[in-house]
């Protein structure tokens, strides 16, 4: 699963000079608002619009409080080394295979130990949420990971507007079921449709976000279109892409990973460099994109955030709940 073969637009070919830089970035940036302060695309139309052939430009801040300094990974990799099973099992498959994906019109229903029951429209959902940027890493649990710049709403500003219920002690999350659009749905690889779950108190936890784009566009398919749920302390799997369903329940959820091998994928799935997964270490990961010599770094507890989140899991064996 780790061992690839090598070939053209591989992010394991791609040299470190072929990496964007943060100023490079950040002067793109600054030409992306200037863009859209010209009137050249704005937020507002573009989630009502046909899907567009390239991405639509957001307006938003970055957060630097919840911001790691350290350079993002390239555009490039972050859309083109994807985990998306819906669209095959192969790094590259996602991109290769999303593009016939339709993420407009998009809606999201909201249900169970709620108040405010119903079905949505993404606008709808993200609307008195202004936009952040948030540069975080992404640590898959095949150990390896990336530096991305999202662009989100924090996940608990969005489910307290649907008014929880003191019942509601997890979020049960889903991804889109289109097996016409996604071929991967075709085939029993995983149990469709994807699902995902976290403890209420994880989902209100204000590093949680729903991501709507990247690297300050709406979101490529292959990375989740329109909506999918970041949660950084967690392993990659939690990211959950394509939502459209949002339950609050009593009980815990299934999981998809977790329903198809439990004793290696459990549902709290926080990044832990010192429970190893039965089949690998997950001590270190190999950060794409940095070429073979420098790549293997240390993982981090909760992936950098123990301050932040070590106290959700205050006494609870962590070797038990993986
Ligand atoms: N619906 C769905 N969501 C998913 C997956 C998937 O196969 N299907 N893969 C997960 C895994 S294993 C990872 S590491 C991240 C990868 O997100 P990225 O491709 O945007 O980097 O998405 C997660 N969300
Ligand atoms: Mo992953």
């Amino acid at each position: 699963m780790l061992i690839r073969k090598s070939r053209p637009g591989d992010s394991a070919n791609i040299r470190p000079s072929e990496i964007t830089p943060e100023s490079v970035y950040l002067d793109r940036r600054r030409l992306l608002q200037a863009a859209l302060a010209a009137g050249v695309a704005g937020l507002g139309g573009a989630w009502s619009e046909p899907a567009p052939a390239q991405a639509a430009l957001l307006e938003f801040k970055r957060n630097t409080k919840y911001s790691l300094s350290e350079a993002p990974n390239s555009y490039e990799d972050i859309t083109s080394y994807n985990n998306f099973y819906e669209f095959g099992v192969d790094k590259g498959a996602p991109a290769a295979n999303s593009g016939r994906f339709k993420p407009q019109p998009w809606s999201v229903t909201v249900s169970g130990e709620c108040e405010n029951k119903g079905t949505f429209t993404l606008e709808d959902v993200l609307k008195d949420h202004p936009l952040e940027e948030r540069v975080y890493r992404l640590r898959c649990v095949e150990a390896w990971s990336m530096i991305i710049p999202w662009v989100g709403v924090p996940l608990g500003e969005v489910l307290k507007r649907y008014k929880p219920t003191s019942k509601a002690k997890y979020v049960a999350f889903k991804t889109v079921m289109r097996p016409s659009e996604m071929t991967g749905q075709r085939y029993p690889v995983l149990e469709w449709p994807y699902v995902e779950g976290l403890r209420i108190d994880e989902a209100m936890h204000p590093l949680a976000i729903l991501a709507v784009g990247l690297y300050g566009k709406s979101l490529p398919n292959q990375n989740g279109a329109p909506l999918r749920l970041i949660t950084p302390w967690k392993y990659g799997f939690k990211g959950i892409k394509s939502i459209v369903e949002i339950r609050y329940t009593e009980r815990q959820p299934p999981t998809s990973w977790n329903i198809s091998a439990p004793h290696e994928y459990g549902f709290f799935a926080n990044v832990n460099p010192s429970v190893d997964h039965p089949r690998w270490s997950q001590a270190r990961e190999r950060r794409i994109g940095r070429g073979l010599f420098d790549s293997r770094v240390p993982t981090l507890m909760f992936n950098g955030y123990e301050q932040e989140v070590a106290s959700l899991y205050k006494g609870m064996d962590l070797k038990k709940f993986y």
